[in-house]
C-alpha cells in the first residue's frame, strides 16, 4: 500500500516536472525572439539613426488560459495536442510608430535563417469585420535544451500605437460585457478603428515629409548638435552659425 502511494507521488512529481519543462520551452523561445528584436532595434538605431520600435511586451499563456482554449477547441489536454493546436502559448507584442515600420520589422524577422515562418495574418491590409488591425506572424524557433532541440512556436503581433490603443480598449469592452457587446458600442468601435487607421495614415505622411526635409538638409555630417534647455537639437551647421552669431 505504502509503495503505491510512493509510486503515485513519484509519477505526480514526474508529470509536474514535465509540464514545467514544457512551459519553460515557451519561455526560452520568447527569450530568443526578444534577443533578436533587441539586436534589430539597436543595430537599426545605429545604422539608420532611427528606432522603429516603440514598445515590446511578451507573455507565456497561463496554464488556466491554455486549458480554457483547449476546451474551446475541443482538443485533448495532452502536451502534443496542445503544442500542435494552440499556437499562441508564447506571444510577443511589438508596437511601432508607423505602418511601414511594421512591415520593415516583419521582413527583418522573416528573413532570419534560423526561424521558420508558419503563418502570416495581415489584419492591416484585411482588417477583421470588427475593425481589428495588426500583423500576426507565427514563427517557429529552435530551442537548444540539454538533451534535445525543441521547435517552439511564438506568435508575434506587430501593430502601431493607434492599433494597440484600439485593440486594448476593444478587449476590455469585450470582457466587460461578457462578449455580449451592445450594438451601438460595436458600431462606435468600428468607427474608431477607421479613425485610428486614418490617424496612422496621417502620421505616416508627416513622417514622410519630415524624412524628405531631412534629406534636403543633408547628411548627418552637415548637422551640428546644440543644447537648448537641456534638449538636444540637430541643426544644419549653417543654420546654427547664422542664428548663433
Ligand atoms: P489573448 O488573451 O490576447 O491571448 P486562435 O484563436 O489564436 O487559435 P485565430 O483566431 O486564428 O486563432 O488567431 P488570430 O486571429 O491570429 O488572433 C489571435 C490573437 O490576436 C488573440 O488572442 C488576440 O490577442 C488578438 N486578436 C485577434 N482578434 C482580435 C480582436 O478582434 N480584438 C482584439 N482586441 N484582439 C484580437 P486570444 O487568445 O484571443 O486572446
Amino acid at each position: 500500500m505504502e509503495a503505491s502511494i510512493k509510486d503515485d507521488l513519484r509519477k505526480l512529481k514526474d508529470s509536474k516536472r514535465e509540464i514545467m519543462r514544457f512551459m519553460m520551452g515557451y519561455k526560452f523561445a520568447l527569450d530568443e525572439i526578444n534577443t533578436k528584436i533587441n539586436i534589430l532595434q539597436q543595430e537599426f538605431q545605429f545604422v539608420h539613426d532611427y528606432n522603429p520600435i516603440e514598445n515590446v511586451s511578451s507573455r507565456v499563456k497561463s496554464p488556466e488560459s491554455i486549458m480554457k482554449k483547449a476546451t474551446k477547441k475541443g482538443i485533448e489536454l495532452s502536451r502534443s495536442d496542445v503544442k500542435k493546436t494552440i499556437k499562441d502559448i508564447a506571444g510577443i507584442r511589438i508596437t511601432c510608430s508607423f505602418e511601414t515600420d511594421i512591415y520593415r520589422l516583419s521582413t527583418m524577422l522573416q528573413n532570419q535563417a534560423d526561424l521558420k515562418v508558419l503563418d502570416v495574418k495581415d489584419y492591416i491590409k484585411n482588417p477583421k469585420p470588427n475593425g481589428y488591425r495588426s500583423l500576426h506572424l507565427l514563427l517557429v524557433v529552435p530551442v537548444f535544451m540539454s538533451d534535445r532541440v525543441e521547435e517552439v512556436c511564438v506568435e508575434v503581433q506587430i501593430r502601431t500605437i493607434a492599433m494597440d490603443f484600439w485593440a486594448s480598449l476593444e478587449h476590455k469592452i469585450y470582457y466587460k460585457y461578457n462578449k455580449e457587446v451592445p450594438v451601438d458600442i460595436i458600431r462606435e468601435l468600428k468607427e474608431s478603428a477607421e479613425s485610428a487607421a486614418q490617424l496612422d495614415r496621417k502620421m505616416e505622411k508627416i513622417q514622410l515629409r519630415m524624412n524628405k526635409l531631412k534629406d534636403q538638409i543633408g547628411d548627418d555630417e552637415d548637422l551640428s548638435e546644440i543644447l537648448i534647455d537641456k534638449e538636444r537639437f540637430r541643426l544644419p551647421t549653417n543654420f546654427t552659425l547664422n542664428r548663433m552669431t
